[in-house]
């Protein structure tokens, strides 16, 4: 449903967001000064003519002069091996280079740089690669998260499980890695998998090994010792695998064991993603004990043209109700999400249906919106998802990999690649009944600080305005939108997010600027745009990076989609700052959009946040709430002090 824009370079130059002029003060909090108006209204009508003459001089010219500041460097560059790595080892592309390969050219990033970009909320591993999240459970009181890592390496390779733990999703503590790829049936890595817990508390952890001749099978480990809440030993069992490829699937196209659910019959399922040719598959197996499986000959689902399906998660989703489901609730009431993660394109997808114990079939709702040619997790930089039920709050939790987008040798020089999002929680949104809705878990509340109201602030069209909240680097914005129309309100075709946030319409683009350096030289908008149609007024919720960072060397893009606006609600917008991570949720989450962002001056106490009003024919009023958010200071477990 959303364009096919992801496809699209940056231009290496671009004209600026808005002329490069002074923007407006009207920034000052509600509590402080009231929204502009005289004055201000002469300076913004200025500024939306020169705006206006910006527009065409760069619909005739080149580059921006602060783009001239970038200096070509001698700098070798990893783009003279663009196989993308992860390939020989029967996994697809794990690295960027596949983005970068028509980029030229790269940035001197300095150490101050690529320190400011680790996260301070969001979890990374203290050094190294990582990717997608593994197994998470709730157990004795503790989360843990799991997650591929490379210990030696800030590259994919010899995957290991990292493992932390947290009381409340928020603040981590670094455990030594779970379990390390030492057997013939998982030598050449210790793939993605996921926790299933029995009712009488015992957890099995299914896993994908790549074997000593790069074939694909299943394992079964549990821990060592289920008095431990730290979980910090774990056993193979000594009978891996316990599923090999079956004759009709590729050996490298079998991966990614889902959480098993318990049928009618009292015996367990789960799925596992593959592919038969160009076909997404997900097939499922029956067991009693984990150890042995019966292949049913009917798949959960299967999607024509979507390529081999990764990380396949499939869980029940309330139709009316604010709590999660336990993997194995079925009923009336209930409705399925079936997300798989598409390695063709590195997106995850999900479609909301129906599961049918019966003959564990699974059909979507709408067939127009299938998985993996609907509906996007998230808009932005983000894979390999995963969901687990948290008894505990009884909630449904998600995690994603953020991955990055600039080049492997950077990534060696600055010692780590990859960030997992803030955990979500989703439910089904019974407003809309299209489609699933995520949202920060609450936990994130606690490192809420001080915080800043801007009520009301009047954004005219063609102006930028600075939020005098001082540095924002790591903030929680929550942010309504109502717009006045200027003029009859034209009809409008074809306006999404494609265009960035300088593809200027009636209706927008408007929002925020964050991570935006004074001189507006590095910004990134997230914004809304909305049109009347001949069919009604659709509206899209984008960010656009291309502005982000000034490096040459970093993929940029425009993300977003069409988000749902039902009658007499106002736009939304919830955005988690976090350092070089912008976690952007519209409409109360049911469009969402990661963006992992590189600037090079809008950094450390250069980092600002402004908003902004691109649209030609409406002013836009505008009314925030801000907090700064203290860091979560992940750190190792000291275990000596136990
Ligand atoms: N990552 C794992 C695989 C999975 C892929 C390997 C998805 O199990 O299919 O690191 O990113």
């Amino acid at each position: 449903m959303d364009t096919p824009y992801h496809h699209l370079h940056a231009p290496p130059y671009y004209p600026p967001l808005l002329p490069e002029e002074q923007p407006s003060d009207a920034g000052t909090p509600a509590s402080h000064r009231k929204p502009f108006k005289g004055f201000a209204a002469i300076l913004a009508s200025a500024i939306f003519l020169l705006s206006l003459v910006a527009l065409i001089i760069n619909q005739t010219q080149k580059p921006l002069p602060s783009q001239n500041n970038i200096v070509p460097t001698s700098k070798p560059t990893s783009f003279s091996n663009p196989e993308p790595r992860g390939v020989a080892e029967g996994v697809s592309a794990k690295s960027n280079s596949h983005l970068l390969r028509n980029i030229k050219g790269s940035y001197n990033w300095t150490n101050a740089m690529f320190t400011w970009q680790r996260t301070s909320f969001h979890f990374q591993p203290e050094k190294n690669w990582m990717n997608d999240p593994n197994g998470p459970l709730f157990y004795k009181g503790w989360y843990h998260l799991f997650y591929q890592y490379n210990p030696d390496s800030a590259v994919w390779g010899n995957i290991t499980w990292g493992h932390a733990v947290s009381a409340d999703l928020i603040h981590w503590l670094y455990l030594p890695i779970a379990m390390v790829p030492d057997q013939w049936y998982d030598i050449n890595g210790v793939w993605t998998g996921s926790a299933t817990i029995l009712p009488d508390g015992q957890i099995v952890m299914l896993y994908t090994g790549s074997t000593d001749k790069s074939v694909q099978v299943q394992n079964l480990a549990y821990p060592a010792d289920p008095s431990d809440p730290l979980l910090l030993d774990w056993v193979k069992y000594p009978g891996n695998p316990v599923l090999v490829p079956p004759r009709h699937i590729g050996p490298k196209d079998f991966r990614d064991p889902t959480t098993a659910w318990a049928g009618p019959d009292g015996k367990w399922r789960l799925t596992i993603g593959s592919k038969i040719g160009k076909t997404g598959i997900s097939l499922v197996y029956q067991t009693t004990d984990f150890k042995t499986y019966e292949l049913l000959d009917e798949y959960l689902h299967a999607v024509p043209g979507t390529g081999m399906w990764e990380c396949v998660d499939f869980y029940p989703v309330a139709i009316n109700g604010s709590v999660g489901l336990d993997t194995s609730a079925t009923g009336p009431g209930i409705k399925h999400v079936l997300k798989a993660s598409l390695d063709d394109t590195k997106v995850d997808h999900y479609a909301i249906g129906t599961y049918n114990p019966a003959n564990d079939k699974w059909t979507p709702d709408n067939p127009e919106e299938d998985v993996g040619i609907g509906l996007k997790w998230d808009y932005g930089r983000y894979y390999a998802s995963k969901s687990f039920y948290d008894p505990y709050k009884k909630r449904r939790i998600v995690w994603g990999w953020i991955n990055e987008t600039d080049t492997e040798s950077d990534d060696l020089e600055k010692g780590w690649a990859s960030v997992q999002t803030i955990p979500r929680t989703v439910l089904y949104d019974n407003k809309t009944g299209s489609n699933v809705v995520q949202w920060p878990v609450e936990e994130i509340e606690s490192l809420r600080q001080n915080s800043t109201v801007f009520e009301e602030v009047v954004v005219e069209p063609g102006s930028v305005v600075p939020l005098d909240i001082g540095v924002a680097t790591q903030l929680d914005i929550s942010a309504e939108f109502e717009t006045e129309l200027l003029g009859s309100g034209a009809m409008e075709e074809g306006y999404g997010c494609s265009g960035g946030a300088i593809d200027r319409s009636a209706m927008g683009p408007f929002g925020l600027l964050v991570n935006a350096h004074d001189s507006l030289s590095e910004l990134t908008p997230i914004f809304f745009r909305s049109s009347n149609t001949t069919k009604g007024t659709n509206t899209y919720f984008c960010a656009d990076e291309t502005r982000s960072s000034l490096a040459p060397d970093v993929f940029k893009q425009v993300h977003g989609s069409k988000v749902p606006v039902l009658q007499g609600e106002k736009l939304s917008m919830r955005i988690l700052v976090d350092h070089s991570i912008v976690e952007s949720f519209g409409q109360g989450g049911r469009t969402v959009i990661t963006s992992r962002i590189y600037p090079t001056k809008a950094i450390y106490g250069a980092a600002r946040l402004f908003l902004f009003n691109n649209a030609t024919g409406v002013n836009v009023k505008a009314t925030l709430k801000i907090w700064r958010l203290n860091s979560a200071f992940i750190h190792p477990f000291p275990l000596d002090q136990i």
